[in-house]
């Protein structure tokens, strides 16, 4: 095994290189399920295998070929990423690291954000504790951490707000922002009396990384794999439920595939999955949250409920969401639109929130504005412009947990 190993990276530089040289078009690297000989054989007849690895065999290939590949053995495609120069150089994603290519080492992988929601743990051991809400189906626990003044227990159930990242394993800017945001309202209580005022007048509930497992397959091995969903092995052999199709309110209603092939596969039930679950319960335990913000990326929109229904929410509640995210608009300058006016998907994280508690929340797809800036993986040069650019939305919503209809007043 370990000579084939040995055998299929020396391949896969072998192929890579001469894919440099030679090639100036768009080339993709493709991963594929292949059970045995047979199957590897019957794609083989397609394009040349450049690594094995178990059930799954790699390789470099054209526009040309990938088109093929779709038409004929789409069922098998497991991912697909397009191979940029970068990518050609680099060969560290041969290693079998856990962890994000040299370039992006500032991004957080799982353990790192642990060690840092601990490290402020500790160090503001009167302000935040670390909790579990539960474990993702492979079994790691989603971390978060509260934030909040210290109040004696006999007082009433204060005002709370969540603030969510990574549904979605690809969108890891959206993982930095609240361990940031974390940080931020630590290191500033002391210093500034609003921030102080705000985190003893509230509970800030902050969870980072909804979908440990998928976040952490997109960067193993070192390459980014554009990976979107969780890491359910799914029964047809597929893996993967899209975290935001899965919540319970209007279900599988749009917008949201039964193939569990698909980017946006609904999965087999309302939460069926235990992440989405997690979440469920949260919130459910925490009758006081009255906003949330869901991070995403990418696009630079601020968008509300509902996602799955194009009329808006109506009443007083429509305007007060309308006018929170055009409040917030002014201060990131993102597009504010209700979600279905982008597309229709029904299951994701605020409709539920919304239709079911009554949560007002948002989803913000960070930047960049599009594909041209980088898409799903902008670089870590990003990372603090893309903070600043949100810490005023940010606290806008804090500021209104106590009372969100109050954004009506001005
Ligand atoms: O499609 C999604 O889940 C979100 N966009 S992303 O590119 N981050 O995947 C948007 C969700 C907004 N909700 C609806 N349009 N229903
Ligand atoms: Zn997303």
């Amino acid at each position: 095994m370990r000579i084939l190993k040995l055998l299929t990276s020396f391949l896969l530089i072998y192929s890579l290189n001469s894919v440099a040289k030679k090639d100036e078009s768009t080339s993709f690297v493709v991963e594929m399920i292949a059970n045995n000989v047979e199957e590897r054989s019957q794609i083989a007849n397609e394009i040349h295998i450049d690594s094995i690895e178990n059930d799954r065999i790699f390789s470099v290939v054209s526009a040309d070929e990938m088109q093929r590949l779709y038409k004929m053995h789409s069922e098998k495609i497991i991912t697909t990423s397009v191979l940029n120069e970068n990518a050609v150089k680099d060969f560290s994603f041969l290693a079998a690291t856990m962890d994000f290519p040299s370039r992006d080492e500032k991004f957080h992988t799982y353990d790192e954000m642990y060690e840092d929601l601990k490290a402020l743990e500790s160090e503001y051991p009167d302000l935040a504790s670390v909790f579990s809400i539960g474990k993702s189906v492979l079994g790691k626990d989603i971390w978060g951490i509260k934030i909040s003044g210290k109040r004696s227990e006999a007082e009433e159930l204060v005002p709370a707000i969540a603030y969510l990242g990574t549904h979605h394993a690809r969108e890891h800017l959206s993982t930095e922002m609240p361990i940031m945001l974390a940080q931020k309202l630590l290191d500033e209580y002391h210093l500034d009396g609003n921030i102080k005022n705000l985190i003893d007048g509230n509970e800030v509930y902050i969870i980072p990384m909804v979908n440990p497992d998928g976040a952490m397959y997109d960067i193993e091995g070192g390459r980014y794999k554009s990976w979107r969903k969780n890491r359910r092995s799914n029964a047809n052999g597929s893996y993967g439920v899209d975290l935001n199709r899965n919540y319970g309110y209007g279900w599988g209603t749009g917008g949201s595939s039964s193939n569990p092939y698909s980017e946006v596969y609904m999965g087999e039930s309302a939460f069926s999955e235990p992440e989405t679950q997690a979440v469920k319960e949260f919130f459910l335990a925490h009758e006081n949250i009255t906003i949330a913000l869901s991070f995403h990326t990418f696009s630079e929109l601020i968008l509300y409920p509902w996602g799955g229904l194009y009329e808006g929410v109506g009443g007083e509640d429509e305007a007060i969401f309308k006018k929170m995210a055009t409040d917030m608009a002014q201060m990131n300058h993102y597009d504010p639109m209700q979600s279905s006016e982008l597309y229709i998907a029904s299951g994701d994280t605020c409709d539920w929130l919304y239709g079911e508690l009554n949560v007002f929340c948002f989803t913000f797809e960070l930047s960049p504005s599009s594909i041209w800036g980088g898409g799903f993986y902008p670089g870590a040069s990003v990372i603090d412009t893309v903070f600043d650019d949100n810490w005023e939305p940010i606290l806008y919503l804090l500021d209104r947990a106590a009372d969100p209809r109050s954004a009506l007043d001005l």
